[in-house]
């Protein structure tokens, strides 16, 4: 063992144990799913050249200072690593520049951390040390002559261009198109994305500078091409000059609606309600949320424009100018405000909301807040109904108020004194948990219901439930797919996105069950329907739900997209009908093909609006 050590160059043993322990986390934690020989081999080769690249350096140092650079450099690289590991267990997700400088995020990480941090994570640092007691001994390190570290140099050049090369073979147009992160890392490499990733920043950096809104002609085009229909027809105006109350529902999705725990209804108020004869349900409906989570929900229905791919858009582009939904609501003399009992700074909401035009943000100082009323997050959302329900009463009417809810939210803890289902006894303690806490918010949303009624609001008021986002991560699809009894491949994944939308209109009799293909980018568009108000906007991405000539298709922003024959997703086109692949003949186009260059055009355009900060050139009176 000593021979070999002292004949391998000691960059070349730190490059393939890091590259080999990086291929581990890959496959086995980051979970990144293989579907070709191609495929894995890029994934094994990509760590390995990173780790060629970084350790390569070291031969052009001084003697002495090359077992410092290789000691300092596979801790610093396994820190990247590890940091990477601890956000992706929480999130599903790499972390992108953005996300690591608003540090509201990590408070989140803070709250949860212990469940995300793991004993066997030592491990992963195993070759730190290795490394870090041979290169003390100074025989172990190599003095190289020049042309041997000009030629050890080309390797790298060339290692890289393999890497490259095979990647673009692999998915061609990988730089320009991609807006799924998983992609990238698989197929670059986690250190390569972290350069990407900076790349990006400062092109999207300038993109606002260089900005001078003559693209707007363009996306209004394939707007108004794309999206043309009747906005007078369907159920305009059948909410008019009511009051709206808006409910985001944390982490709420439909996979528990009418499901039960050892005989136990999870969500016993919600299931009655959808069929409630005031009801309006849309049964197929998307978040369509990224790294901005709840505040990224917020912006889609606020602005009917996506959120962007990196970083929270409430915190990268919280001074742009846009025509959001309380703006409009604003000039039809509605009182706007949100209702949320976390700290007023978090997603940046405070400056955001001033700037999207709310007249009014309840935040946490507003509520008191006790041992007895709080736990996990912050207040329980039954003390939080209680509480808002008299700011609520003092507002002017008709107003807009949206509620934001806290307690069914990750790591979904609930005091076993308030729980009134039972856990689930899966192998994940996450989802286990989840269904409790669920049935919490079932409860406390009834509560709140009997409070309107009490106060002699329920009658004037339209309420909205959505769900803001997924609650359960692909992280436990083990366990989700024990719970449910069928396996979760990529179709199924895309299914789970799917969350709650109810509109209940009191006394409108238009309760209905409706199956459109719909997300969260069209709740702006139907509720100004709803209430009555034609805007005059022509740069909206949803639509209208109760436009009949509406095209039964939605994009989640990773690039995936639902319609009405296909899911697609990680590059995999699915059959609705069959749930698997659909079978290609090769040489064949996919059908999928056309909707793929339909999402990332219109993901594009939305995203260039934002960057480039294109309303700011518009009119919209
Ligand atoms: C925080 C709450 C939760 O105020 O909205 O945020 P999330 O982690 O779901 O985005
Ligand atoms: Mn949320």
């Amino acid at each position: 063992m000593k021979e070999l050590i002292r004949k391998i160059p000691l960059f070349i043993l730190a490059a393939i144990l890091f590259g080999f322990k990086t291929y581990i986390v890959y496959r086995f934690i980051f979970g990144i799913s293989i579907e070709s020989v191609l495929q894995e081999l890029i994934l094994i080769l990509n760590p390995l050249v990173s780790g060629y690249v970084i350790f390569v350096i070291s031969i052009w140092l001084k003697e002495k200072n090359q077992g410092k650079y290789l000691r300092f450099m596979s801790l610093l690289a396994t820190l990247v690593l590890y940091v990477n590991l601890v956000f992706y267990r929480n999130f599903t997700d790499f972390i992108t520049l953005p996300v690591l400088f608003q540090g509201n995020n990590a408070a989140d990480l803070t709250s949860s951390i212990f469940t995300l941090i793991h004993f066997t994570d030592v491990l992963l640092f195993m070759d730190v040390i290795l490394i870090w007691v041979i290169s003390k001994n100074k025989d172990s390190i190599f003095q190289f002559e020049t042309p041997q570290k000009i030629a050890a140099t080309a390797v790298m050049f060339l290692l890289l261009a393999t890497n490259v090369t095979l990647a673009e073979v692999e998915r061609p147009m990988l730089f320009t198109r991609t807006f799924d992160r998983e992609y990238l890392v698989k197929n670059i490499g986690l250190f390569n994305y972290h350069v990407y990733d900076l790349t990006m920043q400062t092109k999207t950096n300038a993109q606002r500078v260089l900005a001078d809104g003559s693209e707007i002609q363009e996306i209004k085009d394939y707007i108004s091409e794309e999206k043309e229909g009747d906005n007078e027809a369907g159920l305009f105006g059948a909410a008019k000059g009511k009051n709206v109350v808006f409910v985001s529902v944390e982490s709420m999705q439909n996979f528990v609606l009418d499901e039960k725990v050892n005989g136990n209804e999870i969500t016993p108020f919600l299931n009655d309600f959808k069929q409630d004869e005031d009801t309006i349900w849309f049964n197929n409906f998307y978040h369509q949320t990224a790294q901005g989570k709840t505040s990224d929900s917020e912006f889609l229905v606020e602005t009917s424009l996506y959120p962007l791919d990196r970083g929270a858009v409430y915190f990268t582009h919280a001074q742009n100018e846009y025509y959001a939904l309380p703006e409009v609501l604003n000039e039809k003399d509605y009182t706007t405000s949100v209702f949320h009992a976390n700290n007023k700074s978090f997603w940046n909401r405070d400056v955001m909301y001033e700037n999207l035009g709310y007249d009014h943000f309840y935040s946490q100082e507003d509520y008191e807040v006790t041992e007895e009323n709080s736990f996990g997050w912050g207040l329980e959302d039954k003390a939080f109904y209680e509480q808002s329900i008299p700011y609520l009463k003092d507002q002017e009417q008709p107003f807009y108020s949206k509620f934001i809810t806290l307690t069914h939210h990750f790591p979904f803890e609930l005091p076993e004194s308030k729980a009134s289902i039972e856990k689930l006894e899966t192998n994940s303690n996450t989802l286990n948990q989840y269904v409790q806490t669920a049935r919490y918010t079932d409860e406390s949303l009834e509560d709140f219901m009997d409070q309107m009624r009490e106060e002699g609001l329920y009658e004037d008021t339209m309420f909205v439930f959505m769900g803001d986002h997924y609650g359960i991560s692909e992280f436990h699809n083990d366990a989700m797919s024990e719970f449910l009894g069928k396996e979760i491949n990529g179709y199924e994944h895309i299914q789970l996105q799917q969350v709650p939308m109810m509109i209940h209109i009191p006394g409108s009799g238009e309760g209905q069950t409706y199956d459109k293909i719909s997300g969260q980018i069209d709740m702006k568009p139907t509720l100004l329907h709803l209430l009555g108000i034609e805007e005059k906007n022509e740069l909206n991405f949803g639509e209208n739900l109760f436009n009949q000539h509406r095209q039964d298709f939605i994009a989640l922003r990773d690039g995936s997209f639902v319609t009405e024959e296909y899911i697609y997703t990680k590059s995999v086109c699915y059959s609705k009908e069959s749930g698997q692949p659909v079978e290609v003949p090769p040489g064949e186009p996919s059908p999928c093909e056309p909707w793929k260059e339909k999402v990332s055009k219109e993901l594009g355009y939305s995203d260039n609006i934002i960057y480039g900060d294109l309303f700011r050139f518009y009119d919209f009176q």
